[in-house]
């Protein structure tokens, strides 16, 4: 099992603080680190669990503007909301704190000091767009305009939220300020950077060559990134909220959010031990393991680690990033904006009791290797016949006939049959094959191997059926009984890091209080004459009604989508397009409008919108690719005469070089049509 370790620090995924915790987030980072963390303290181990909420970032100060609100009231507003929901959820960090607490500011602009003064940055000047009528320079996500490739209107200068391509401000066609429309100017801005290139022979012998053992997905990931080459990376940004950077100057930029958060576990550890932080983060001793979803798989692998090593003085590194996949819900991504969630705060309400068919359920579909489906079917069934009908049922059974028969004292076992033998011998079994998955964060395995053991019981007390036996052997019965209630003990254990609520439940109704895991498997955790508490139900069956009000309550969020959509696709396409801003006689004439026929036309591969058409412009054969695959097949396109703008600067559309634009006039519904000469003339003639 590799080195021991003297002390366990794990982390999990800052959540940004702009929105609620989903069951996204839980099954992706926070169910299998709490399951992790809770075995670890269990097996007796020096353990601390940090997290926090992320709050600086653009996300932060988008959510403000949505809700007309500073950014401080939108993390003070989630922070609470996330906090208070993982301590219902039994989430059980050392410390959840927040990244804009005081120790964080001053911890971050330290790291970033000693980076700076060691001349560990890179400082590079670089054009930014400026919005002149607000004041500030503009990051990506506040720059919109028409997408170059699908010529959706509103895309982002990062992402076209349309047809989902990768943006960068300079290609969007007409940008746009989103915070006081006007279009913005281009502006020199500089920047530090991490030169991360300096890093990859380190970062490929110790991820390609150290860490083999690391799981596919992330190893894969990490691979990718350092076979692709690794540039350097700003670590600042012309924003008024986040981390001030602690340089002469330097007002108005802040610290890049993903250089700030991951610093977030340090500061949040000094916050919980002041006085020993280092002998965690700083110790070989230590085993470090960061719990996160496949998006943060290159700032955890590559970039902290990166930073870590930039830092020197004696930083750990990871030992392991086990990142899972994404989790859908009923079939579709699970989406914030769109409010396609199981919300965390919102279960809690809903399922009072029922935390734990919810951490149940996750795990038992976590995305461990694959992204995975949460359906509200499956959470009944897996509720329904394998909490209630197996491990409650057996529970329930074993102590309501010791009550029955024994006036709920463990009663002394007797001769042990062959039966019982085998029933002893597997527990130590189960037990080993647990360790080994939950010591590998193979926590969907572990928990079938703890659902093995309550099917073992339920079996065992099914083909004894000590309640026949009651009339004519009460010996029998009592052995019986008696290794039920040892079993029952090893559950109430075993199930501990998956299910504490229920766990505690049983340790109730056992009359014990929270046992060692080591316990598991000794066979006489119970000692004979042991007084039993009442039995009480450790689950409840979930009725097909309240399943139905919540696949009706997402159906409700569907109908909800549709009718914002289909009022976006309205407003998106008026009856006409608003007149633009008067232009000039000269401005008009320095645009090169042809005519031109279409030669060759052929569909760009992984997009449905555009097409590469080859034309002859009388001046030059050339290639364009256009936004119209909607609404022209190639075959349509060959021969025609089309108009262009021939003296448009050429501009790399999916890594075509594309040279001019297609003159396209929009309908009313948003449908296009080429704007052709009434008849055919010669390529080349002037349009003016
Ligand atoms: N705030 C969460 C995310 O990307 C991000 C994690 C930070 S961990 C240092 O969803
Ligand atoms: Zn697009």
């Amino acid at each position: 099992m590799g080195k021991d370790f003297k002390r366990y620090l794990i982390t999990s995924a800052l959540p940004y603080a702009n929105g609620a915790v989903h069951i996204g987030h839980l099954a992706g980072v926070y169910v299998p680190a709490d399951i992790y963390v809770r075995y670890l303290r269990n097996r007796g181990r020096d353990v601390k669990f940090i997290c926090g909420s992320d709050e600086h970032g653009v996300p932060i100060t988008i959510k403000a503007k949505q809700m007309n609100c500073s950014p401080q009231d939108v993390v003070d507003k989630y922070h609470k909301i996330i906090k208070d929901s993982f301590e219902r959820f039994g989430i059980s960090f050392d410390i959840y704190s927040r990244t804009t607490s005081e120790i964080h500011h001053r911890t971050a602009s330290e790291f970033f000091r000693k980076l700076y003064d060691e001349g560990k940055f890179i400082e590079k000047e670089s054009e930014q767009y400026y919005d002149e009528e607000a004041g500030q320079f503009l990051a990506d996500r506040y720059i919109t305009g028409t997408c170059p490739k699908c010529g959706a209107e509103n895309a982002y200068g990062d992402q076209c939220e349309k047809c989902g391509s990768t943006l960068s401000p300079d290609e969007l066609i007409n940008p746009k300020s989103a915070i006081s429309g006007s279009n913005p100017v281009k502006r020199k801005t500089s920047h530090w950077y991490l030169p991360l290139d300096q890093y990859e022979p380190w970062l490929k012998k110790w991820i390609l060559e150290d860490h083999k053992e690391w799981k596919t997905n992330v190893y894969g990931q990490c691979k990718s990134w350092l076979d692709g080459g690794l540039q350097p990376r700003a670590v600042s940004r012309d924003l008024d909220w986040g981390v001030p950077v602690p340089v002469e100057g330097a007002e108005g930029k802040v610290l890049y959010v993903w250089f700030d958060a991951p610093i977030g576990y340090i500061s949040n550890t000094i916050e919980l031990i002041p006085d020993e932080w280092e002998k965690w983060w700083k110790s070989e001793d230590t085993k470090m393991v960061h719990f996160i979803g496949k998006d943060n798989i290159v700032f955890h692998c590559i970039v902290f680690p990166s930073m870590l090593k930039a830092y020197g003085d004696g930083f750990i590194l990871p030992e392991n990033v086990p990142a899972n996949e994404f989790l859908n819900l009923e079939g579709d991504k699970i989406s914030t904006s769109r409010n396609w969630a199981v919300w965390l705060h919102e279960y809690l309400d809903e399922f009072p009791g029922q935390e734990d068919v919810l951490r149940y359920v996750l795990c038992a579909n976590a995305p461990e290797t694959k992204d995975n489906d949460f359906t509200w079917k499956d959470f009944q069934t897996r509720n329904n016949s394998e909490l209630v009908a197996i491990f409650g049922n057996f529970v329930n059974r074993a102590v309501v006939l010791t009550h029955k028969y024994f006036g709920g004292k463990v009663p002394s076992r007797g001769e042990l049959s062959e039966l019982d033998r085998d029933i002893l011998s597997t527990v130590p079994v189960i037990r080993e094959s647990m360790e080994n998955n939950l010591e590998n964060y193979k926590f969907r395995e572990a928990l079938k191997e703890a659902m093995n053991l309550a099917r073992l019981g339920n079996k065992y007390l099914t083909e004894t059926e000590p309640w026949k036996l009651a009339k004519s052997d009460m010996t029998r019965v009592a052995t019986i009984l008696n290794i039920s209630l040892q079993l029952c003990a090893d559950l109430a254990i075993a199930f501990e890091p998956f299910l504490p609520f229920s766990a505690a439940k049983l340790n109730g109704i056992l009359n014990v209080g929270k046992m060692e895991w080591d316990l598991i498997g000794n066979d006489k955790i119970l000692a004979e004459g042991h007084q039993l508490n009442e039995p009480v139900l450790l689950f409840s069956k979930i009725e097909d009604s309240v399943i139905e009000a919540q696949i009706e309550k997402l159906n409700r969020t569907k109908q909800e989508n549709m009718a914002k959509a289909a009022a976006k696709e309205a407003e998106e396409v008026p009856e006409y397009a608003p007149a633009k801003e008067e232009c000039t006689f000269d401005d008009f004439m320095k645009m090169d409008i042809r005519t031109a026929t279409v030669l060759e036309a052929e569909r760009v591969p992984k997009t449905d919108k555009l097409l590469k058409l080859t034309i002859d412009t009388g001046l030059d054969k050339r290639t364009i690719v256009s936004g119209i695959a909607e609404y022209y097949t190639p075959e349509e396109m060959v021969g025609k005469q089309i108009c262009i703008l021939a003296n448009l600067a050429p501009r790399k559309i999916r890594g075509i070089e594309s040279k001019g634009m297609i003159l396209m006039s929009k309908e009313e519904n948003g449908g296009m049509k080429i704007v052709s000469p009434e008849e055919r003339m010669g390529n080349g003639a002037t349009i003016g």
